[in-house]
């Protein structure tokens, strides 16, 4: 029995050592990224930041209204700079990749109607 015990303990061991390796091995940095975001004023920065800030997998969002340029920091292990781009678009604004809505722009209050590439 007292055998038995000492197997049990190593290989408990072994398999915390294991889990805990694999934990390691996984990266888990986050990443940013910097693309252009159109838009007018304070209130589209808050529009798209809240958009963004719903997905958990978003750590932050800070649109500058002057150089209409976003840098997002999000987990790549979730969320793909595709989707991000998306978000932006599902609420209002174009961003350099990926066009929003007619409908969701024309809802847009007047401030916020930024001008759109043809
Ligand atoms: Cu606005």
């Amino acid at each position: 029995m007292k055998t038995q015990k000492g197997i049990f303990a190593i290989v408990f061991t072994m398999i915390v050592a294991l889990f805990t390796t694999n934990v390691n091995a996984k990266p888990l940095h986050d990443e940013t990224a910097t693309f252009k975001v159109y838009g007018n004023c304070e209130m589209c920065k808050k529009r798209i930041e809240t958009a963004l800030k719903k997905n958990p997998a978003i750590k932050s969002a800070d649109w500058n209204v002057e150089t209409k340029m976003i840098k997002v920091v999000y987990d790549p292990h979730v969320l793909s700079v595709d989707q991000i781009h998306k978000i932006i678009a599902d609420a209002g604004h174009d961003t350099d990749k990926v066009k929003a809505n007619d409908t969701v722009y024309s809802k847009l209050p007047g401030c916020c109607k930024y001008v759109r590439k043809k």
